[in-house]
């Protein structure tokens, strides 16, 4: 069933669970435990087609337990793939339970993703199911979804949230189902990428309840603590870091935004008495102006995450005045490392570090980047910038189903090598100064240059693309196509943008600027060379 997983050593294993990190327990039974507790208590808040729902803790679980059975029914077994595409709605929770309980393993597609991309990630874990919405922000996802299944053999069918078809089996009665092995993989996370695709990510029951019980405890999570999930709920940072599942383990509320625009954001965190939350820089620079303006009263908020990208020295000193809160960073990926600043840290500390790891056993190896085969001998002086590996309690030590990608993002003995270049204080904190892999950081969206540059090799008049970061003031980086023409093409940068959105992938992929160029510098070997592209493009701006 897990074949494709990489599991941890045995001995490795046994360690993360005789130091505890490690507990046997499942989400499922995570959400018995916790509707035990605070039956009575409100889990979920959100809205969706303009209805508000407000469900407790022991309503979320019985749903949880009716869509278990209801799945079953409709013939999910357990270690089947479901791709499920949800946005910022109340259901999520409860289908995300529903999937675990079940013991499928969700595949969390953003809201954003589209036919290209969810193809391919029902192909590469050949999944049986596709779960979405309906109409959506303009856009139709129960039809995408019907495409993906017409097109992927294993995919048998689509379920769409607010359908007759899942209202009915959201209502099966509930009933007992085998608890899954909480060893065994929960469900797949996509990486952000670099090369062709996206990475699928196996994340097992047992490691990512430890970081989201740690995460909990560092970002002081309470009963009465009420977390807006800004940002979109599948992704890593606010399901987990400590988001509505860290929320969930303390038995506090969720609140999802629909949208993490400043109006919404404030309209819910007045309504609901948010206190704590989480954003990608670029929407926290856009909240700290908003609140200047404001006739909301935000003085609920105590906490607030920045992430996904790094947050500059003066962004984070603006944030805590404006907002009137505290300031958490977190420096995390989906692979698994995350790192907080925490909460009584010194001011300096969280303004200027992206913080330390969540466990004592996170392993932390700072490398010269200028070799890549780098063994322990080759660790670069704290206070040096190094590239990151990491190995640890809840980091992944393989892709799903990708053997040979895999002997290169890994080390023999287990690191991962998470492609930034860092900075470690004598302290162990960590500074983020830069990257080593091929992705552009679109304000937290995460772009594989590589992905970009094979569709704009799809168009017949383009002969070479590169695709490169260019410096952003507002989202920190935007991405630049350059692309060398075919004998006689000439391809517009409208003509090539349009080309790339029809071809199914989320429009943050679609390259901001297109440069079309007769020919690429090379480096000595006579690869392309992004360094000349990107220093052509700084010289570019100076000009303009
Ligand atoms: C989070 O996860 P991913 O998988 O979308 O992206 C991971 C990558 C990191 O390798 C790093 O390049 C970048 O995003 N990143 C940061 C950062 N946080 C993430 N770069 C600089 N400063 C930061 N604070 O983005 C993610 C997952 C869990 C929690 C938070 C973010």
């Amino acid at each position: 069933m897990s074949a494709g997983h990489v599991a941890w050593p045995a001995e490795t294993a046994a360690h993360y669970r005789a130091a505890g990190y490690w507990r046997g327990q499942t989400f499922g039974s995570l959400l018995t435990t916790v509707a035990e507790a605070y039956a009575g208590r409100t889990a979920v808040v959100g809205e969706r087609d303009g209805e508000t729902a407000r469900w407790t803790f022991a309503e979320l679980d019985d749903q949880a337990h009716r869509i278990a059975a209801g799945l079953t029914d409709s013939g999910i077994r357990p270690g089947d793939r479901v791709v499920l595409q949800l946005p910022n709605i109340p259901e999520f929770l409860p289908v995300v339970f529903g999937l675990w309980r079940a013991g499928a393993w969700p595949v969390f597609a953003l809201p954003a993703h589209r036919e290209t991309e969810l193809r391919h990630f029902a192909e590469q874990s050949e999944a049986v199911a596709v779960l979405t919405v309906g109409e959506h922000d303009r856009h139709d996802h129960a039809a995408t979804a019907r495409a993906v299944a017409d097109g992927v053999a294993s995919v048998r069918d689509v379920l769409v949230v607010g359908s007759p078809e899942f209202t009915d089996l959201a209502a099966t009665a509930p009933r007992e189902l085998p608890d899954p092995d909480p060893s065994g993989v929960a469900f797949l996370q996509l990486s952000g990428g670099s090369t062709g695709l996206p990475k699928l990510i196996p994340r097992t029951h047992d490691d990512y309840l430890y970081s989201v019980r740690e995460s909990a405890r560092i970002c002081a999570l309470r009963p009465d603590s009420v977390y807006l999930a800004a940002l979109p709920v599948a992704h890593n940072f606010p399901l987990s870091s400590p988001g509505v599942l860290g929320a969930l383990h303390a038995g506090a509320a969720s609140v999802l935004c629909p949208r993490p625009d400043a109006d919404t954001a404030f309209r819910l965190i007045e309504a609901e008495g948010v206190t704590i939350t989480g954003v990608v820089p670029p929407l926290a620079a856009a909240w700290v102006q908003a609140a200047a303006r404001t006739a909301r009263d935000l003085s609920t908020l105590d906490v607030i995450l920045v992430g996904g990208a790094k947050c500059g020295r003066e962004l984070a000193e603006r944030i805590g005045p404006a907002l009137g809160c505290r300031l958490q960073q977190v420096f995390g990926m989906a692979e698994g490392l995350v790192c907080y600043t925490r909460l009584d840290d010194p001011e300096e500390i969280v303004l200027s570090t992206q913080g330390r790891p969540i466990s004592p056993d996170d392993e932390i190896r700072v490398v010269d980047p200028a070799n890549p085969e780098a063994t322990s001998e080759d660790l670069v002086p704290d206070g040096e910038a190094g590239a990151l590996l990491t190995r640890g309690p809840y980091t992944i030590r393989g892709y799903f189903r990708a053997e040979e990608h895999n002997a290169t993002a890994f080390t023999p003995d287990g690191f991962y090598r998470t492609g930034d270049l860092v900075r470690r204080t004598p302290a162990g904190h960590l500074e983020v100064v830069g990257r080593a892999k091929e992705q552009i950081n679109r304000g937290g969206e995460k772009v594989a240059a590589e992905e970009v540059e094979n569709h704009l090799m799809a168009h017949p008049a383009v002969l070479d693309a590169a695709v490169v970061a260019v410096p952003d003031e507002y989202l920190g980086e935007r991405t630049c196509a350059y692309v060398v023409p075919v004998a006689g093409g000439a391809p517009t940068g409208a003509e090539l943008r349009r080309f790339v959105r029809e071809r199914g992938i989320a429009a943050f992929k679609v390259p901001d600027l297109v440069q079309v160029v007769e020919a690429f510098p090379v480096t000595g070997v006579g690869k392309t060379s992004k360094r000349e592209l990107r220093a052509a493009l700084a010289a570019l701006a100076g000009k303009g």
